[in-house]
């Protein structure tokens, strides 16, 4: 049995909570139900943490503990060759990916830290990272910085799919950088880019996932500890949100930055709305009417069209 079909039925089941039976995933993988049972095997022979009810239903019963996620990485099935290094604590995730990153790790070097002592937010502004959220940094190379932007974009995406495939949650991106459930944030993305000779992207992606937060944050995000009213497996959210920045990163570099800005458009919460967007030369109110193939997102203020590539924006109702 190839070892693709092994990281295809683990990727599978990645996204599930529930049982699945024996000849949906045989459906699934396109194989017959025998094949699925050596692969199965094969799976608890190398000591993976699947269940089987009855000999036909199987799932994943992936837990919490972030610690073994990197034995688990190895079988997703991923273009970027993912491998998490586990901490149980840093300053930031951003760092400690800086550092490797600089000494040539190369990319899909995947930083996890249960708790970050100086989690840090565009602009110098700083990131609450208590234990219990999901705080991780990817090493990536894309192919020219141009793409930048688009990526932080593109990551967005990613963490509102999988907050939507695996909880159901109406989760929506708000320009440039913010996935939000019921207009509070969850989740916040923070990109940089190396200025050195070899260049790579530091991606970072900070999920308020089982962690609690400070009183002063409580109006404006939110955890889905919260929201679901049971605490998630960090381990089935950290490895469904690989998935999904892979499938993505994929569009940016084999299809085009296009394609990844019309997925974002599908789940903004910005385009439509009325903005007061505060960039480096001012404060600017107007319709959000677009963003464009750059990722920059189009205003039109007073009859004129605006381009904003970098800055926050306020929802104004
Ligand atoms: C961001 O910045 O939203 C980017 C956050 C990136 C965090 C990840 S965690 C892993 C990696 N390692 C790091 O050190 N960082 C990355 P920005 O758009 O500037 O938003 C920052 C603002 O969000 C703060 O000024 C607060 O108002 C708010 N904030 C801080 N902590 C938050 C939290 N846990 N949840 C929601 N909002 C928060």
């Amino acid at each position: 049995m190839d070892s693709q079909y092994v990281n295809k039925f683990f990727g599978e089941l990645i996204y599930c909570s529930d049982w699945v039976p024996e000849w949906e995933l045989a459906e699934r993988l396109g194989v017959g139900r025998e094949e699925v049972k050596s692969i199965a095997q094969r799976l608890l022979d190398g000591g993976f943490p699947l269940e089987v009810e009855s000999g036909s239903f199987y799932r994943l019963s992936l837990g919490d503990d972030l610690s073994k996620a990197s034995s688990y990485s190895s079988v997703l099935d991923s273009h970027i060759p993912f491998r998490v290094l586990y901490f149980e604590e840093c300053s930031s995730t951003q760092d400690v990916a800086a550092k490797l990153a600089g000494e040539g790790v190369g990319e899909g070097l995947v930083v996890v830290a249960e708790e970050q002592r100086v989690g840090r937010g565009r602009l110098g502004r700083s990131w609450v990272s208590f234990r219990g959220g999901l705080w991780l940094t990817i090493v990536l190379e894309p192919p020219s910085s141009r793409v930048v932007q688009v990526l932080s974009l593109g990551l967005g995406v990613a963490v509102a799919k999988t907050l939507r495939l695996l909880y159901s949650l109406d989760a929506k991106v708000k320009w440039p950088n913010d996935v939000q459930v019921e207009g509070r944030k969850v989740s916040g993305i923070l990109v940089e880019a190396s200025a050195g000779e070899r260049f790579y992207v530091l991606a970072g992606i900070g999920v308020n996932a089982n962690n609690d937060l400070p009183d002063d944050l409580k109006e404006s995000a939110d955890s889905l500890k919260r929201l679901l009213g049971r605490r998630v497996s960090r381990v089935q959210l950290l490895l469904a949100l690989l998935k999904e920045v892979d499938k993505v990163y994929s569009t940016l570099k084999r299809e085009s930055s296009l394609r990844v800005v019309e997925e974002w458009k599908k789940f903004s919460s910005t385009i439509g709305e009325r903005v007061r967007v505060i960039g480096f030369d001012g404060e600017y109110t107007g319709l959000a009417v677009d963003v464009d193939e750059q990722g920059g997102l189009v205003v039109e203020t007073g009859g004129v069209r605006r381009v904003f590539y970098s800055g926050d924006v306020l929802h104004l109702r």
